[in-house]
């Protein structure tokens, strides 16, 4: 593809910008359609890995193809925001929740982001049509940040970087202008195995494949309804999402701290003892999680899976 100086100086400002905003990477891939993910993603659904997430099954087209999601699409700008914690919770005996959840819901945090950059774009590069995207539409969001350059696709399915690891969220502005986009880097994996041997329910079934409906975010989060006797032993303290297979990943040893005030934990959260989980009310609940991310899972979500660890352990 030949390069215009056009494209390679408005992507350029798209990064100045991206990281004014406090976006800690940003990378740029031509909107196409993902010829390669096509065939894995069909064999995925085939295969029913998506378990009850009838949501991931619809919109196939559109998820291969983001001209098919934005008219006009030209670019996919793939923008990556840290949420590694500082904190960690004190009673070790707690129930666990994962990192990406300890501050408020970064659905609302980072869509405010995106709309800010899609308007300093519109402002400095003229008529810029797009939309922003942060876990919210049939969007294969880690093969664009891989594609865009910002990482490789883990054994752990992750997206990660070399300079800091996988705790990040991965959002992007799908935009009708051309930029000059960033090529993919290698996988540095290697000979690990570290995660599909950490992972409490197997659900890593190979190198980069995870059968959604065995993970316990899947379970913990996504599952409405009763957590199948099958997995009774196995959760490992985890009543919202899993951080099992980051946490041993080597490259997380160069995470740095997060500094997102919104992401920001309660210290009343942090301070939860076991017994102050297993007897939670709704009051409480509606407290320390106003604005989070487990909501999602909501009061009686949450009591489930506190009752499901608690039969097992
Ligand atoms: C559905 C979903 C889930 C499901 C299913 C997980 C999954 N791996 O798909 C569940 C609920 C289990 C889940 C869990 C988590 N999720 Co999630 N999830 C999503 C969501 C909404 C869609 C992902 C998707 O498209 N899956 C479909 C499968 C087919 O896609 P895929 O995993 O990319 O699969 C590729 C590979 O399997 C590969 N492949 C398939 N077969 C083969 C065969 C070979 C030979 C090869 C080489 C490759 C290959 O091709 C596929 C297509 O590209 C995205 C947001 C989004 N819109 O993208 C967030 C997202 C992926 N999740 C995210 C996070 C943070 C998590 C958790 C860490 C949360 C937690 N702490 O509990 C865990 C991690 C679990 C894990 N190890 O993957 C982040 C990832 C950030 C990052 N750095 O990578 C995302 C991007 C949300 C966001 N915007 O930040 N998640
Ligand atoms: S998040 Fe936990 S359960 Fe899911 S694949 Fe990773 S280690 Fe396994
Ligand atoms: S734990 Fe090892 S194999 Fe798994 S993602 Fe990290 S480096 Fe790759």
């Amino acid at each position: 593809m030949s390069l215009n100086s056009a494209d390679i100086s408005r992507a350029n400002l798209v990064k100045d910008e991206a990281y004014r905003l406090g976006f800690d990477f940003c990378g740029i891939s031509k909107a196409e359609f993902l010829e390669e993910e096509a065939p894995h993603l069909e064999k995925w659904l085939l295969q029913n890995k998506h378990g009850k997430m009838a949501y991931m099954a619809n919109y196939f087209d559109m998820r291969l193809d983001p001209r098919k999601l934005v008219d006009g699409a030209k670019s996919v700008i793939s923008l990556l925001y840290n949420y590694f914690p500082d904190q960690r919770q004190t009673d070790p005996d707690a129930p666990k929740i994962s990192k990406y959840a300890y501050g408020t819901d970064y659905h609302f945090v980072i869509k405010e982001k995106l709309k800010e950059l899609l308007f300093c774009l519109q402002e400095k590069i003229g008529e810029v049509n797009g939309r922003a995207f942060v876990d919210s539409a049939p969007v294969l969001e880690k093969a664009w940040a891989k594609k865009s350059g910002l990482g490789w696709i883990g054994k752990n399915a992750n997206l990660i970087t070399r300079k800091q690891g996988s705790f990040f969220f991965i959002a992007e502005l799908i935009v009708d202008v051309d930029l000059s986009p960033d090529g993919p880097i290698e996988d540095y994996c290697g000979t690990c195995t570290r995660c599909i041997d950490a992972c409490p329910t197997d659900a890593i079934i190979q190198p980069q494949v995870v059968d959604g409906s065995k993970c316990i975010s899947y379970f913990t989060i996504e599952l409405k309804g009763e957590i199948p006797d099958s997995e009774k032993g196995k959760f490992d303290d985890w009543v919202f999402g899993c951080d099992v297979c980051q946490d041993v990943c080597p490259w997380n040893r160069f995470s740095k701290a997060h500094n997102e005030i919104s992401f920001q934990p309660k210290a009343e959260l942090m301070n939860m003892q076991r017994k102050d989980w297993e007897e939670i009310s709704r009051e409480v609940f509606n407290k320390i999680f106003a604005s989070s991310a487990v909501r999602r899972t909501g009061f009686e979500g949450l009591k489930r899976n506190i009752d499901f660890i608690r039969q097992t352990s």
